[in-house]
């Protein structure tokens, strides 16, 4: 085996580290950026000539993905798919969408002994991920997010797998609380009343975007769904949104989600753990900034259906949001990697202080959106 630095901890790294086909000599791998889901790490290599090069390394989370397989041709279709329209455009398709690196023996993906699957992909160079941003860099996120729908309007939908099933089926992540807070595996409940009465005041609330998908005022769309701003890179030189990453979630779903989710993490000033609720402000400028970015990047696709519902698309993804954390946290932190015991806790604390925000400040949402629709 190769000598290269690994993190203590982290066996299985050497295994997959094996497997793949780097184009130079491997120097070691570190944990990489702040998902809550997948485990990244970023791999240096040393060419016999030049600068060192990186690559980014994932495990997929077993807990999030039951078929990672399934993911993995969702990747690919969706990759592939862009890269030709990037190409047709004129564009670098190394640059704007995420591409594979395979393993020796010419597979797209690596499952190690204990059935994890890893992918390899080039890192992308000379970007920056950020947590917060300036308004620019928001808006400049916002165009990407809108265009990335856009260009995904093509895409059969029916050949994507549903790689998590009901993943922003707000009604069902309100069932799948209730039965989290029965169970009460932790005897978590007592401590959490506020927060318990919190979600079932909103009952009704949940079904609010469902039903207009059922009554046929909001279509299905393939979308993203996890348009956090740390899963876009912004190109250095530019300062625009170059690539949309984290496609994990990408098939059908609703355009007002993906407006919702980046409205949820980046239209406030603060981490989506802050412990003291004073700091935590929805900013309606910032949701303002968003909203033309998002309709300038979709360039004329949403329905007027859709545009109405774009402020509930962020009430309720912050929402959604603040249920799935305080189900984690009934439930034992299975699925959002946290860093500290409460840190679930913390995480629903700061989506229900931004949904109480946007709720007294709802009607001046959707003056936002009837501005620049
Ligand atoms: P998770 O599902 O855990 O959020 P992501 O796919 O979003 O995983 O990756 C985690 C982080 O790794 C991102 O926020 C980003 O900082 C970084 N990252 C992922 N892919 C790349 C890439 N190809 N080039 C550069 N950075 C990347
Ligand atoms: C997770 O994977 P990541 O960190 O980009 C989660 C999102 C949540 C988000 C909350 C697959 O996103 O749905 O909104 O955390 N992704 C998955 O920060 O569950
Ligand atoms: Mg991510």
């Amino acid at each position: 085996m190769r000598q290269i630095s690994i993190p203590e901890n982290e066996s299985v790294l050497a295994e997959v580290l094996e497997v793949f086909d780097f184009p130079a000599t491997l120097l070691g791998a570190v944990r990489y950026g702040q998902g809550h889901i997948n485990d990244t790490f970023c791999v240096l290599c040393q060419p016999q000539e030049g600068d060192c090069v990186r690559f980014i390394l994932q495990g997929l989370s077993s807990a999030a993905f039951p078929h990672p397989e399934e993911l993995m041709e969702n990747f690919i279709g969706i990759t592939s798919f862009l890269r030709q329209k990037i190409v047709a455009d004129g564009g670098d398709p190394l640059r704007e969408t995420l591409s594979l690196v395979k393993t020796a023996d010419g597979k797209d993906f690596y499952t190690d002994s204990q059935g994890k699957v890893w992918r390899l992909m080039p890192f992308i160079e000379n970007t920056d991920c950020f947590q917060s941003a300036t308004p620019e860099l928001f808006e400049a996120s916002a165009r990407a997010f809108g265009r990335f729908q856009y260009m995904l309007q093509g895409y059969p939908a029916d050949t994507l797998h549903e790689t998590i099933v009901n993943f922003h089926n707000t009604e069902d992540r309100f069932a799948k609380f209730l039965a989290a807070l029965e169970a009460d595996r932790m005897n978590r409940a007592a401590s959490v009343q506020k927060e318990i009465q919190f979600v079932l005041d909103r009952k009704a609330d949940c079904s609010v975007a469902l039903q207009a998908l059922r009554d046929g005022r909001l279509p299905l769309r393939v979308t993203h769904n996890d348009t956090k701003l740390n899963n876009i890179l912004i190109d250095r030189d530019t300062h625009e949104g170059i690539c949309v990453i984290d496609l994990d979630t990408t098939m059908p779903g609703l355009s007002i989600n993906d407006f919702g989710d980046s409205i949820r993490f980046g239209a406030n000033h603060s981490r989506e753990d802050e412990k003291d609720l004073s700091k935590v402000n929805f900013d309606i400028g910032l949701y303002e900034v968003y909203t033309r970015g998002f309709l300038e990047g979709a360039r004329g696709s949403l329905t007027a259906g859709e545009l109405e519902f774009l402020p509930w698309g962020a009430r309720l993804m912050t929402l959604e949001c603040g249920i799935r954390f305080l189900t984690d946290y009934l439930d034992g932190d299975h699925y959002f990697r946290i860093h500290y015991p409460e840190q679930n806790l913390d995480r629903t604390r700061t989506q229900f202080k931004l949904v109480k925000d946007m709720e007294e400040q709802f009607e001046a949402m959707a003056a936002v959106v009837a501005k620049y629709a």
